[in-house]
């Protein structure tokens, strides 16, 4: 799948890019660094950019040990940030998502009627496993498998020759509404809802603000990629009666309208609905996510950090790294824990989360790689205690075959050499 060569074939020259091509000698010789001008280097990007020796170190380590799995830094796979792409290149990945959408699905007809292509394979796994997915053994390696199996949907039943992208957060805490992620035109994941006074916010129990305030959206996306889609994109939906403990502070007019399905896993053909919110967005800015990584040595401290727990106290933006890219836009459905990756932005968040971590365990490979939190703060999500991690598999059903939990840790080797990228 990931074939030899591929990351330097990725990026030709952008335009309106510079192309800034480290010293030679190690990592940066081999993989191109594309930045756009736009974006300064913020205090994580010298992070990772610093963290690739440790990198190289720990690969040297596991190609002398010939536990590479035939993965190399000259074979990974880049996964870069959205701005960094070319235009052109964010419009391929925006006809890969359309191509997902018009293949037929691969999951249960009976079981999800509604799931009515192969983008919706994926929310529906998620939907049905979301607690599951977020559990501490999960959040983090199920995630990346998760991930993983999408890009490989898009490049090898959609055509698409990039990887999947991430977003800085940083980059879009100032003026999302019109940045290259978010402005609505043809080479953006598409714009902000109409405004809908209706639609409140997402209520944030326990923390101070308890409340992600609407940034004035929450109605359907009427701008750019996605805007079109009604009855073939996102059709699954947790009716609010099934979901009491909604985090979505008001539903909203539009969702009334909507005949349920009983269960959700009927077609609940509706527009795709967006805030857009910088609010949201300020959890995760360049300062607090190097504070994530930087100021957490074990895996506990680093997994309550990330999900706000317990909640930061005298900050405006108390919510945590992963709710905070969770709720960038997100109303219906990527404010439903349940059937999130309805939205494509939930692939960029989740992809974020995963240069995260894998930034945090390079500091200290031996220590962090194969680290499973086990947290003694109350979550919402349940907890596993006891298991061995050694022992539990990570079944993506109908999405792709179980691996160990263990082999979704490593993205340089792992799951017998298919994971190999590396994140610029
Ligand atoms: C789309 O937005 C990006 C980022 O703001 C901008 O560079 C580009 O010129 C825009 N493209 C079009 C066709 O408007
Ligand atoms: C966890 O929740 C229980 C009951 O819901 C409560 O009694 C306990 O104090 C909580 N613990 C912490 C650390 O918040
Ligand atoms: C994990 O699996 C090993 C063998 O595969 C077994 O000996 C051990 O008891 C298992 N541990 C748990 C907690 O199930
Ligand atoms: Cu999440």
């Amino acid at each position: 799948m990931l074939t030899i060569g591929s990351a330097l074939l990725l990026l030709p020259l952008l335009t309106g890019a510079r192309a800034a091509v480290l010293p030679s000698g190690g990592y940066s010789s081999k993989i191109e660094i594309v930045r756009n001008p736009v974006y300064p280097l913020d205090v994580v990007d010298k992070l990772e950019e610093a963290t690739m020796p440790k990198v190289e170190a720990y690969m040297a380590d596991k190609i002398a040990a010939g536990k590479n799995n035939k993965c190399t830094l000259e074979t990974a796979a880049v996964r870069r940030e959205w701005s960094d792409l070319s235009e052109t290149q964010r419009q391929e990945y925006v006809a890969a998502i359309n191509c997902l959408t018009k293949l037929p699905p691969k999951s249960d007809k009976t079981r999800f009627p509604g799931a009515l292509s192969r983008y919706d394979d994926f929310v529906a796994y998620h939907m049905t496993h979301a607690m599951q997915l977020h559990d501490n053994m999960h959040l983090f390696g199920a995630h990346k498998y998760y991930v993983w199996l999408f890009e490989e949907a898009l490049r090898n039943e959609c055509g698409y020759t990039g990887y999947q992208p991430y977003m800085n957060y940083d980059r879009y805490s100032k003026d999302p509404f019109s940045s290259p992620l978010l402005n609505g035109n043809a080479s953006s994941l598409g714009g902000n809802g109409e405004p809908d006074p209706a639609y409140k916010g997402v209520l944030q129990p326990g923390r101070t603000p308890n409340i992600i305030k609407s940034g004035g959206g929450g109605g359907c996306v009427t701008k750019g990629p996605f805007s079109e889609f009604v009855a073939d994109f996102s059709v699954l939906k947790i009716p609010p009666s099934l979901f009491p403990s909604s985090s979505i502070a008001e539903e909203s007019k539009s969702d009334k309208a909507i005949a349920w399905s009983s269960d959700g896993t009927g077609s609940n053909p509706r527009c795709l609905r967006r805030d857009v919110n910088r609010d949201a967005i300020m959890g995760a800015t360049a300062d607090r996510v190097f504070s994530l990584l930087n100021d957490n040595d074990n895996m506990d401290d680093f997994y309550n950090q990330l999900l706000g727990t317990p909640p930061p106290k005298n900050d405006p933006y108390p919510w945590g790294v992963h709710t905070a890219g969770h709720y960038v836009a997100a109303v219906d459905p990527g404010g439903d824990p349940f059937t999130s990756p309805g939205d494509p932005l939930f692939y960029f968040h989740h992809t974020a989360l995963d240069r995260l971590w894998w930034i945090w365990s390079m500091q200290d490979p031996d220590k962090r790689l194969y680290a499973i939190p086990f947290v003694n703060t109350n979550m919402t999500m349940p907890m596993k205690r006891a298991v061995d991690p050694h022992n539990v598999t990570v079944d993506m059903e109908w999405l792709g075959p179980p691996i160990k939990l263990f082999e979704s840790h490593d993205q340089l080797g792992g799951n017998n050499g298919a994971f190999c990228y590396i994140y610029v």
